[in-house]
């Protein structure tokens, strides 16, 4: 059994989803480790655009199985969603899509619960998808929370959810405007319906380790975001990084061949916290523009600025990247000149490495490199030296600059436009 890993190597929204998506090609199990439908993959394949949240990337390459780990949290009326709207494209997902039976249930209530901890939050909040993600997992760490394989028994379900929910109840009083016998008779309809995707993910995987398949770890969210190495409390509720592949999913850690880094060639962040090279002049707005940098699954703007390499090197630091993949390089085309954040210091002293306390980050200085633009299309290139000298300046810069290589080179959003360098 060999895995490739697919992991964001800054806030998310590198383009992971369409790197999953040209490896899935090659790949018999494509999986999700962590995370929710809070993630958003687009991939544009044979000129139709796919929006995938909870479900995997790989479901587009019609001879991919894909998996939802038991690392992740499932709104299982999000999940039938998802699948009706890749049916309406013609996607068949017959027997292709499985969600292991430890996987978390995230349900409405915990969505509600989402809005309400964000407005507790106040001026200090996180700027969550508000899709439940941080309360599915708090419920899971106090062990109050329900699995797949509690769905099944009627009489449990109704008592395990009736113990979460008057939890909250006392928290937040008339604030929580939620009916819980609507929820259980919603699972009335959705439990037969759900049945033929829940398995045990243990043997699955084992079976595939035993016919030696090839597996493909789509990473949701991104480094930055994690919850333990990522800039908390600025981050989603899970370990986006490598740790949380392992916990996630039954790989077999001597399976993991490579672990690929998804990296913009520029920064963007949705949600609150420190982004020390936001630009928010003409530039920011620019790579907002070209970029379409907007979110996939609220609509809300991305906000944007430079490379930051303090983030890059504290990013392998965390996840040991074997190659990265450069993405949206098209978006830099028009630029007379780039800038490279290299160090941060902080009241005037230089810094080591990536700081822990949100308040420091928020008052770093940041030092740049600055490199001349190339100021020509980049979208057409089909090798490596098809790309302007400056642009592969720019590549090589980051290359050396983490130690390590850029295999892959996005210069736009569909399959083919994707350099690969050997
Ligand atoms: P949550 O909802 O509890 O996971 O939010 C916590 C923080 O994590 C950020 N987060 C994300 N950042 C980038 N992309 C994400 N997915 C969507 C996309 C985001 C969207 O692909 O565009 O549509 O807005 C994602 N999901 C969570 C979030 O902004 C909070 O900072
Ligand atoms: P993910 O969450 O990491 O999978 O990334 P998203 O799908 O949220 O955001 C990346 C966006 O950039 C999507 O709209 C992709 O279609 C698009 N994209 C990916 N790679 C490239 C690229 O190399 N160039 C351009 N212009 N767009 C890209
Ligand atoms: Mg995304």
């Amino acid at each position: 059994m060999s895995t490739t890993v697919v992991l964001g190597a800054q806030w998310g929204d590198e383009g992971k989803g369409k790197l999953a998506d040209i490896l899935a090609n090659e790949s018999q199990l494509c999986c999700r480790a962590q995370g929710g439908n809070n993630a958003g993959h687009t991939i544009v394949a044979n000129g139709v655009t796919y929006d995938f949240h909870i479900l995997p990337s790989g479901l587009v390459n019609p001879n991919c199985v894909n998996v939802v780990g038991s690392g992740c949290v499932v709104h299982v009326p999000s999940f039938f969603k998802e699948l009706e709207a890749l049916d309406k494209h013609g996607l068949d997902t017959t027997d292709r899509i499985y969600i292991s039976d430890r996987a978390h249930v995230v349900f409405d209530v915990h969505q509600l619960v989402d809005g309400l901890e964000e407005v507790e939050l106040g001026g200090g909040n996180i700027g969550t998808t508000r899709k439940g993600i941080g309360p599915a997992y708090s419920s899971k760490m106090t062990r109050s929370g329900l699995r797949m394989c509690d769905l099944f028994d009627e009489e449990v379900f109704e008592k395990k959810l009736r113990r979460v929910v008057d939890g909250y109840k006392k928290r937040f009083g008339d604030l929580l405007k939620y009916d819980v016998e609507e929820e259980i008779a919603k699972y009335k309809e959705l439990r037969p319906k759900i049945a033929p995707y829940v398995v045990d993910q243990v043997p699955l995987l084992q079976s595939a380790k035993e016919k030696n398949a090839k597996i493909l770890v789509e990473g949701a969210n991104a480094l930055m975001l994690d919850i333990d190495y990522g800039t908390y409390p600025f981050v989603t509720s899970s370990n986006t990084g490598l740790g949380g592949v392992i916990t996630g999913l039954t790989l077999g850690w001597r399976s993991i061949k490579e672990v690929i880094g998804v990296v913009k060639a520029y920064t963007t962040r949705v949600g609150s916290g420190p982004f020390p090279t936001e630009q928010l002049n003409e530039v920011g707005e620019t790579l907002q523009k070209v970029g379409h940098e907007v979110g996939v699954t609220t609509g809300r703007k991305r906000r944007c600025g430079w490379l930051d390499l303090v983030v890059l090197k504290h990013s392998h630091a965390c996840n040991d990247y074997t190659s990265l993949n450069l993405t949206k390089l098209d978006v830099l085309d028009d630029f007379e000149e780039l800038k490279i954040a290299t160090s941060y210091s902080h009241k005037g002293q230089k810094l080591e490495g990536f700081p822990s306390n949100p308040d420091v980050l928020a008052e770093v200085e940041v030092h740049y490199e600055t490199l001349p633009g190339w100021k020509k299309p980049t979208t057409g290139a089909k090798s490596y030296y098809d790309l302007p000298s400056q642009a592969r300046a720019y590549i090589e810069f980051i290359e050396k600059f983490v130690g390590v290589k850029v295999k892959w080179v996005g210069v736009g959003p569909a399959r083919d436009h994707m350099v690969v360098r050997s």
